[in-house]
């Protein structure tokens, strides 16, 4: 293999592996860049939520209506948060609740220290949906964001 070969192959195992991602899974992998800033879907997307200092990283995500997201939620800290998504009853019910664990639920996952949780939501309807840690006290400090979902234009 000469040189040029070889700085080539990184390259071409990326594009195969998103290749594969995307032939296993059906879903685009939303990059980091595109997370915040993109308006993603419809249909099925990838999105990595990160917890770090007891934040969320993007707190803001903007998706068409139709979008199913599957999201990875990837806690950086050394303590137990939990990424609770839906709407303002999910929100209530949560605030008062004590349970440290959630069992699975669509839109709600429980992650441990540096631990990485998987859930995912349907969003089907135009709005704004909010997610939070409901642990004590983590909210308040400012771990909350939004899911702003606008509505697919007809052409
Ligand atoms: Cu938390």
């Amino acid at each position: 293999m000469n040189v040029v070969q070889r700085r080539r192959a990184p390259l071409f195992a990326a594009i195969v592996a998103t290749v594969v991602t995307y032939a296993v899974t059906g879903a685009v992998q939303a990059s980091a860049a595109d997370r915040e800033a993109a308006t993603l879907g419809p249909g099925h997307v990838i999105v990595t939520v990160d917890m770090e200092h007891s934040r969320f990283v993007p707190d803001r995500l903007r998706v068409r209506e139709g979008t199913l997201v599957t999201f990875e939620v990837v806690n950086h800290d050394p303590i137990h948060h939990e990424f609770v998504l839906g709407d303002d009853d999910v929100h209530r019910a949560h605030e008062r609740g004590s349970e440290l664990l959630h069992p699975p639920v669509p839109g709600e996952v429980s992650t441990g220290p540096n631990e990485t949780g998987m859930t995912f939501y349907a969003f089907d309807e135009p709005g704004t949906v909010a997610f939070a840690c409901h642990l004590p006290g983590h909210a308040e400090y400012g771990m909350v964001g939004t899911v702003e979902v606008v509505p697919v234009p007809v052409p």
